[in-house]
């Protein structure tokens, strides 16, 4: 069998999506994610100017040795655009093995290890009685698990919620360049326990709840903050930090029992060496998207597992369907699975990724599809080219860049 043509399709059904298409010889193709949020552009050049000409003409069975081909052959190695695009070829090879196999990805990876794949869905509102609303919403759609962002008193925006209306960049920049979010760290330290406590007090003590800090606070606020949370018993603290200080990690576990989920931004194992091998966090957010694929995320949840370490890949609206059902096919099969965050996609979305994953009463579960059951439509895709857009910024109220 050999891969006879490849292409990239750059669309964007309500956001923008990078998918890779990879055709063989005897007619089966596979699809693959390579969606990097406000980078699309360079991931799509890196995979048509670079990637596809190493492709033509090898054989697909061979995942490991392309992957190694790619990631040791490109001599420089590792960041999130070179990540992304290897992970497009991984997935598309994984998929086109499951197609001649005739399973779904799942049981190629050693069979369904659950029935069905937990999720979280996101809750937000600029004071209580908006959140409040928001939690009942998710749990409406039978979320079993809510990540809770609230406003701050003082501040504009609702961090870390893309999609909230009030995210949208102001028309004054023309709606290409970023929209600016300010940022107060020690309003937002001095909030969030009081929202805790309202939620905890609204919702009764079962709810399992995340908080998603987005790399603001330093390791001693971090550790402040998981301090002040526990009394609400939250399932985890996300991004308390910027983590590429793995050694930071320390402080904030020394001083705090709050489970703590790292790794979004990260996109090899070496990201995660002192965090996994130091038992520092306890749930690894790495997606399929932007890790290199299942062949490296199955390897890195296997390193988890021996420090009793769960997955919980990233799921946000800018993984797409693609990057979905890999991601929920890797979910079934680990023994160490923890959560699947699932924020769902566009009405116009599903119609360009005809997928067969469902999404029943807050469980996800791949459906029995050869390979991992997405296909694309590229009349609608070509019907919805890419648009420019940025992730917002953020900055302190005296005006210094902050992480957003
Ligand atoms: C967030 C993401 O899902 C999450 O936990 O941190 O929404 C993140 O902000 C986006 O994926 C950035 O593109
Ligand atoms: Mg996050």
């Amino acid at each position: 069998m050999k891969i006879t043509d490849v292409s990239v399709v750059v669309t964007s059904p309500g956001r923008n999506f990078v998918t890779l298409k990879i055709g063989t010889d005897e007619g089966v193709t596979g699809l693959g994610d390579a969606t990097l949020n406000g980078r699309e552009l360079a991931v799509a050049s890196y995979l048509r100017d670079h990637v596809v000409p190493l492709l033509l003409g090898t054989d697909p069975h061979r995942i490991e040795d392309t992957w190694q081909l790619l990631y040791r052959g490109a001599y420089w190695r590792r960041g999130p655009v070179t990540m992304a695009a290897i992970s497009a070829v991984d997935v598309a090879l994984w998929d086109i093995k499951g197609k001649v196999a005739g399973l779904p990805l799942y049981q190629l990876l050693g069979g369904a290890s659950r029935d069905r794949v937990a999720t979280y869905g996101h809750a937000s509102g600029r004071d209580l009685p908006q959140l409040f609303d928001s939690i009942r919403e998710r749990l409406a759609h039978g979320y079993p698990a809510i990540r809770v962002q609230s406003g701050v008193p003082g501040l504009h925006r609702v961090y870390a919620t893309p999609t909230a209306p009030d995210a949208a960049p102001d028309p004054a920049n023309g709606f290409a360049l970023p929209a600016v979010e300010d940022w107060d760290t020690g309003a937002y330290l001095r909030h969030l326990p009081r929202v805790f406590e309202a939620v905890r007090a609204e919702f009764g003590p079962d709810l399992p709840l995340l908080h998603d800090s987005h790399h603001r606070l330093t390791p001693l606020q971090a550790a402040r903050l998981g301090k002040a949370l526990e009394p609400y018993d939250l399932f985890w603290l996300e991004d308390c930090t910027p983590a590429e200080n793995q050694e930071g990690l320390r402080l904030v576990r020394r001083h705090t029992t709050t489970p703590l989920a790292i790794g979004e931004v990260f996109n090899t194992v070496f990201d995660f060496q002192t965090l996994i091998s130091e038992q520092l966090i306890d749930y690894v957010r790495a997606s399929v998207t932007h890790f290199g694929g299942i062949s490296p995320l199955r390897k890195l949840l296997d390193f988890a597992a021996m420090h009793q370490i769960k997955s919980a890949m990233h799921g946000p609206e800018d993984v797409s369907p693609v990057g979905t059902a890999a991601a929920i096919h890797l979910d079934l099969a680990v023994h160490n699975f923890g959560i699947q965050e699932y924020s769902g996609h566009s009405p116009l979305a599903h119609r360009v990724f005809p997928h067969s994953y469902t999404f029943t009463d807050g469980f996800l579960h791949p459906g029995d599809a050869p390979g991992i059951g997405v296909d694309i439509d590229e009349e609608i895709a070509a019907a919805h080219p890419y648009q420019q857009s940025y992730l917002p910024v953020n900055r302190l109220l005296d005006g210094t860049v902050h992480d957003w």
